[in-house]
């Protein structure tokens, strides 16, 4: 039948066809999903776009975790795209690790018919219901003419203010009935009004506190990652001298060649960073959300500080740690505006005694390891593949002891290198962030150092890498078992190893299942292996690469502050506590 209202100007689509057309409409070059019953009119007009790449993924926690990686390395939305039910479900740890890492994502999922929803029907999940807690925002679309409007706003929604995952739920009669295709000029969203200019009063009042402090730290956090402000953290620490501190998720903000830096804070934190935050007297808290694992005990969390905290999401001040100094902004506008305030108005002291009593302590406590008796040493594994692999590399990583270790020793020179779910975090984010990044970044180097936990959670991503010509290169850090678990076993549980044990000396055989899934396969054993075996997949680009190092097992993470203590009581070795020097500053 034919619709009397479609003109020339707006023609009849259906809601797939106007879902594929919005989706360009907003940018979109590539998508990775996984399709079924509920969204399958949508993936029939996608074989019919010539903008939009869509990745077949093999596990839709593989499509959400990609979104991901390419959206932190492109500075774009990632977008998802899967079924109803069980596909939608796959999807909720993705969704979760985006919200709390702030990461820009919309998740396309099919819905059920609208006149089945409520009656337990086939691949029926309630997934607005389910992730509502953990997606910025969400939508559930049941008519084929809110499409395109839904799709216009999740993405304004996801890309603006404080970054985060959107849901877009569509029933299937949406995608199968049609309409008229406009695409809406306006946005409809009242209430959601993000601030990103700060108060200029604010701003000039936390001049006023850097110009009387005498101990100042700049804690940074992924914010100013995510509001790509590198530039002007750089013009703050070079116009102050104040100590920067950068956070996991923050590692590379700013470059770890520069002597104001002074590494990671928190429970695997460097002692020059933990003291630091300890000892300050002002914590100017940058795009970060003083997360437990930062301030371990809040309640002795950084004593003596007065704080300022700018962040773009305003719930996030004064959660945890009251702010002396509140700044509601996006931090590169918040920065450029501190950085003219300081330049115009204030003296600023010398701080040269406070950097020097924490170079002294960097220098006293610096990063090390032991070397493995028997196995490789992962500390040494990890920091031979940066500096082989470079500063312009980007590297992913699983959650685990191999983590930490890629948090200390990779080469942290730049901003948006640094792919790892840090609030979440979540096994098996690696190889699918690693190929989104990859995706994002064709021309770039992209390495994944994952642990063998992590890697036999979402390995399949590499059929996929391999399949679709997207050759990142995976290091698997073999230690045979759940490494960071067993460290907390060691360390609180009279090394009574509970179902730590992955026995995976050869079970699975990395190198060989590697190659089963299309890739090539190496190991490395011995010290003398590690370089070449790096070389050998620096080499190869045109297939991913999988390079297993078998590691000792006991080796551990240190500095670390156990949870629930006090950053005071932060460790060097087991039992070993760093000698705070009571100076007067
Ligand atoms: C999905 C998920 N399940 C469980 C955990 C708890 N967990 C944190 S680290 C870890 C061990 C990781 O082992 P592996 O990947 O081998 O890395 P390693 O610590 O040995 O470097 C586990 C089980 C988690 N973070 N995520």
């Amino acid at each position: 039948m034919e619709d009397k209202t479609a003109t020339s100007t707006t023609p009849m689509l259906t809601g797939a066809q106007a879902l594929v057309r919005s989706l360009e409409h907003v940018g979109v070059d590539v998508m990775f999903g996984l399709p079924g019953g509920a969204i399958l009119p949508a993936y029939d007009p996608l074989l019919d776009s010539g903008q939009i790449r869509h990745i077949l993924c093999r596990h839709e926690q593989g499509a959400g975790h990609a979104a991901e990686g390419y959206a932190m390395t492109t500075g774009r939305v990632g977008v998802c795209m899967v079924t109803s039910g069980p596909g939608a479900t796959n999807l909720v740890t993705p969704i979760a690790d985006a919200m709390m890492d702030s990461v820009p994502m919309v998740a396309i999922t099919g819905q059920v018919g609208s006149s089945m929803i409520g009656t337990d029907a086939f691949q029926e999940a309630d997934i607005r219901g389910i992730t509502m807690p953990v997606t910025k925002h969400s939508f559930l679309v049941t008519k084929a003419e809110d499409i395109p409007l839904a799709i216009k706003e999740a993405f304004y929604i996801a890309a603006s203010g404080r970054p985060g995952p959107v849901l877009v739920d569509i029933t299937k009669d949406a995608l199968q009935g049609s309409s008229p295709f406009a695409w809406p000029e306006e946005m409809d969203l009242p209430g959601y009004h993000p601030t990103t200019r700060p108060h200029h009063r604010q701003v000039k009042e936390a001049a006023r506190l850097i110009a009387e402090a005498r101990r100042p730290v700049l804690y940074v956090g992924g914010g100013v990652v995510k509001a790509h402000a590198a530039a002007e953290l750089a013009e703050l620490a070079e116009l102050t001298r104040v100590p920067v501190v950068t956070t996991l998720m923050a590692r590379g903000a700013f470059p770890d060649s520069d002597p104001l830096n002074f590494g990671m804070p928190g429970m695997h934190g460097t002692v020059a960073a933990v003291g630091a935050l300890q000892q300050a007297d002002l914590l100017i808290a940058l795009g970060t959300r003083f997360d437990d694992r930062v301030t371990g005990r809040l309640d002795s969390f950084a004593p003596g500080a007065k704080v300022i905290h700018a962040d773009i999401d305003p719930a996030e001040i004064s959660k945890n740690r009251v702010a002396d100094v509140p700044i509601v902004g996006d931090v590169r506008e918040v920065l450029i505006d501190l950085n003219q305030t300081l330049r115009a108005e204030a003296q600023l002291p010398d701080y040269s005694a406070w950097t020097r009593y924490l170079t002294e302590m960097a220098a006293k406590y610096p990063l090390g390891w032991e070397e493995g008796l028997d196995r490789l040493s992962p500390q040494r594994v990890i920091q031979r593949i940066g500096e082989i692999a470079g500063p312009d590399a980007y590297y992913a990583a699983g959650v685990g002891q191999h983590q930490m270790w890629s948090a200390h020793f990779l080469p942290f020179e730049k901003s948006g290198h640094w792919l790892n779910s840090g609030g979440l975090g979540t096994m098996g984010y690696c190889v699918p962030a690693a190929m989104g990044a990859k995706v994002g970044r064709p021309d770039a180097v992209v390495w994944g150092i994952d642990g063998d936990g992590c890697f036999q959670m979402t390995n399949q991503e590499l059929v996929t890498c391999a399949l679709e010509g997207i050759p990142i290169k995976i290091a698997v850090i073999n230690n045979e078992s759940l490494g960071m678990v067993r460290q907390w076993q060691t360390l609180f549980y009279n090394a009574r190893y509970s179902n730590t044990d992955l026995h995976s000396y050869r079970i699975p055989d990395f190198p060989k299942l590697a190659e089963a899934m299309g890739c090539v396969g190496l190991r490395a054993e011995t010290a003398e292996e590690v370089d070449a075996v790096i070389e050998q997949a620096m080499a190869i680009n045109d297939r991913p690469v999988v390079v297993e190092f078998v590691v000792h097992k006991d080796a551990m993470v240190w500095p670390m502050v156990a949870a629930g203590t006090s950053n005071d009581d932060i460790q060097i070795a087991r039992d070993m506590a760093p000698t705070w020097e009571e100076e007067e500053l």
